[in-house]
């Protein structure tokens, strides 16, 4: 999509603190950190969010989830972590393009604001 941000993010047009790359996937420090680690995993794919999810990303999706720990860990996230997915207005999403915020350095506090 020629106007998403984290699209423009993926194919390298605006620059991010990268952690982690490969063909499916990009993940990169939030510029709004809400927790001393606080980085973002999207896949490359555009898709809007957990609402425009198909049956044809769900080994996307599953690929992304087998990453987070390898992720977490090289952050430093040795004592947990918390992963989010928000999802439209109520769910606070600020970027229409799917991705998973990974927290950590921090005890997390239920539930969430
Ligand atoms: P959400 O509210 O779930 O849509 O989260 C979007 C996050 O993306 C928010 O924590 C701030 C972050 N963000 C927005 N624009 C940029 C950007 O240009 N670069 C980076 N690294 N993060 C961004």
């Amino acid at each position: 999509m020629s106007d998403c941000i984290f699209c423009k993010i993926a194919a390298g047009e605006i620059p991010s603190n990268k952690v982690y790359e490969d063909d499916k996937i990009l993940v990169f420090h939030d510029l709004e950190p809400q927790a001393p680690v606080h980085i973002l995993m999207i896949p490359k794919k555009h898709i809007t969010s957990t609402d425009d999810v198909t049956d044809a990303d769900a080994e996307l999706l599953g690929y992304m989830l087998t990453k987070v720990k390898d992720v977490a860990k090289e952050a430093g996230m040795d004592n947990g972590y918390r992963v989010v997915i928000n999802c439209g207005e109520d769910g606070f999403q600020t970027v229409k393009h799917l991705h998973m915020h990974i927290l950590g350095k921090r005890p997390m506090k239920w539930p969430p604001g």
